[in-house]
């Protein structure tokens, strides 16, 4: 079980490694996390959230939000001028406990959360291809003992991945279809165009689908990043969220600045431990945590 420990947060180690080496290479500026602000992402409406509340804490009379995700403050940072960003991002999600059994979800974890100004779906697509077929590569050539002492064959990896819209995939696996789909397929695959949260993009074309994507693991490992182009103009913003009957007031910072119009852009982000759980064969993404954090379970340390 030792040894299985020092395993999980060696790959952990590498992932983080791996993930600041790529995006600087690829000409990303590396920004601070933001954990407390008045503004973070409502989760919502979203079929595939169970968030029971968003945590919060009261500093000098301010009511500050713990970050969900920081969606909303990429898109602020490139208003501020950045074209290519890209976060080591601490979230905190206080999923209902029922979440326990399904193997993927933690109610705090990591992810690696990035942003393009004027990019379109299909840069996203690429950059991550490349990203998960290097580090594929990379753990299978330099962690084959840490991969030994986990029993984990882990095959190898190479883009363009397939992609299906949502809609196609409910028609062919049913209502289950990320896990069905999950666990037939041999490479990761995209899953566009989910109805989702107001900042991913309806397409002006074809209304009702949406320039969003998850990407999803295979051999039953599921979802481990989902993105979209974003909604960058005030008047549609605001439709939105009222459709999505979220209280604005909430939003004000975000939707002040975006007023005069935000920077049209595409990103996702990646939960670390996820894809720890995927490169390491792990039964349950808690397991790769040094310092578990799984909803349901007391936490000790
Ligand atoms: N990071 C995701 C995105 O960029 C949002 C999220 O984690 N909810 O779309």
């Amino acid at each position: 079980m030792k040894d299985k420990k020092i395993a999980y947060s060696r790959i952990t180690s590498a992932v983080l490694k791996y993930s600041s080496d790529f995006f600087h290479g690829e000409g990303f500026t590396q920004l601070m996390p933001v954990v407390l602000s008045p503004i973070t992402d409502p989760l919502g409406p979203d079929p595939g959230s169970s968030v029971i509340k968003t945590g919060e804490i009261e500093y000098l009379g301010q009511k500050l939000s713990l970050t969900q995700s920081m969606i909303l403050h990429k898109q602020i940072a490139l208003k501020e001028g950045l074209e290519r960003i890209f976060i080591i991002s601490p979230n905190v999600r206080l999923e209902h406990p029922g979440r326990k059994e399904s193997g993927r979800h933690l109610f705090e974890f990591s992810q690696v959360d990035f942003e393009i100004a004027r990019a379109k779906k299909e840069d996203v697509f690429s950059l991550m291809e490349k990203f998960l077929s290097g580090i594929v590569f990379h753990i299978r050539s330099d962690y084959t003992e840490e991969l030994e002492i986990l029993g984990r064959e882990l095959p190898k990896i190479e883009g363009p991945f397939e992609v299906f819209t949502t809609h196609k995939l409910i028609d062919e696996y049913g209502k289950d279809w990320e896990r069905e789909a999950s666990m037939e397929k041999k490479m990761p695959f995209w899953a566009t165009s989910h109805k989702r949260e107001f900042y991913d993009k309806e397409d002006p074309s074809n209304p009702g689908h949406y320039l969003n994507y998850d990407l999803i693991y295979p051999e039953g490992f599921g979802e481990g990043l989902s993105g979209a182009e974003r909604e960058h103009e005030y008047d549609i913003i605001m439709k939105k969220i009222t459709r999505d009957k979220l209280d604005a007031s909430r939003y004000l910072p975000y939707l002040e600045i975006s007023k005069d119009g935000l920077v049209p852009s595409a990103g996702g982000g990646f939960g670390v431990e996820r894809m720890v759980r995927y490169l390491s064969g792990a039964e349950h993404v808690g397991d790769v945590q040094l310092f578990r954090r799984v909803p349901g379970e007391k936490v000790v340390v």
